[in-house]
């Protein structure tokens, strides 16, 4: 089964470690991104991980520069275990991130899970896909609100996916989870650490994925 990744998209350090401490035992990874790492700086990943040594992706989405990426993948990598980047700034700059990255994990977007990916995205996340597998990057990034591109993309990459769009963006996991395998991971942010209880909504999240059962 798919595996759950935290989106921590909150902006205060004591709410973020209050939400882990309530649903560590059912997430498989977190992401950090700018809401959490513009406040604190980016040494709030390795105080994350020193506490729940859990997998911390760094959700960046870097396009730049090859020379810029370089520097802003190694600064991130040095504490994250992955880092998201965008594909459409051209290969050299996924490539710079590649050369840094070593053994952490580099993940490329594709198509994008809100509404304005139609604009520019959609017409070339095939392409993104196709150099996702070319670059032999670690995952995609891929709609989990538009379940027929995530398998598109899927299958054109030939990569696992990360994908956001459940719940909170109106997807559904019982739409997605035929789609997916063990080493993929389904995004949850706001479901979780905006409810009153993100402990029981993750937990209950992680067994309908586990059972395979419909969530929404
Ligand atoms: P919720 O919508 O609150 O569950 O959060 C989704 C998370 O996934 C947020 O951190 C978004 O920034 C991120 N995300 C998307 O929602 N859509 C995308 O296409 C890509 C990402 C991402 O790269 O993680």
């Amino acid at each position: 089964m798919p595996k759950l990744m935290l989106a921590l998209d909150v902006e205060d350090k004591e709410r973020a470690f209050k939400i882990l401490d309530e649903v560590i035992d059912y997430i498989d990874a977190i992401k950090v991104g700018y809401p959490l790492v513009l406040p604190y700086g980016i040494k709030i990943i390795k105080e994350i991980k020193e506490r729940y040594n859990k997998e911390v992706i760094a959700d960046f989405k870097v396009a730049d520069i090859p020379s810029t990426n370089e520097k802003i993948a190694k600064i991130t990598l040095k504490y994250a275990d992955g880092i998201i980047v965008h594909g459409f700034v051209g290969e050299e700059s996924v490539k710079a991130v590649l050369n840094t990255a070593k053994d952490k994990k580099v993940i490329l977007v594709t198509e994008m899970s809100h509404n304005g990916a139609e604009q520019f995205l959609k017409p070339i996340a095939e392409e993104l896909a196709l150099l996702a597998k070319k670059l032999n990057v670690n995952y995609i990034v891929a709609p989990a609100t538009k379940p027929d591109r995530l398998k598109k993309l899927k299958e054109t990459s030939q990569k696992p996916v990360i994908t956001p769009g459940v719940i909170a963006q109106g997807g559904k996991i019982e739409d997605i989870i035929d789609i997916l395998d063990d080493n993929d991971y389904i995004i949850v942010g706001r479901a979780i650490y905006q409810n009153e209880n993100p402990k029981e909504v993750a937990k209950s999240i992680k067994e309908r994925i586990n059972a395979n059962k419909n969530i929404n």
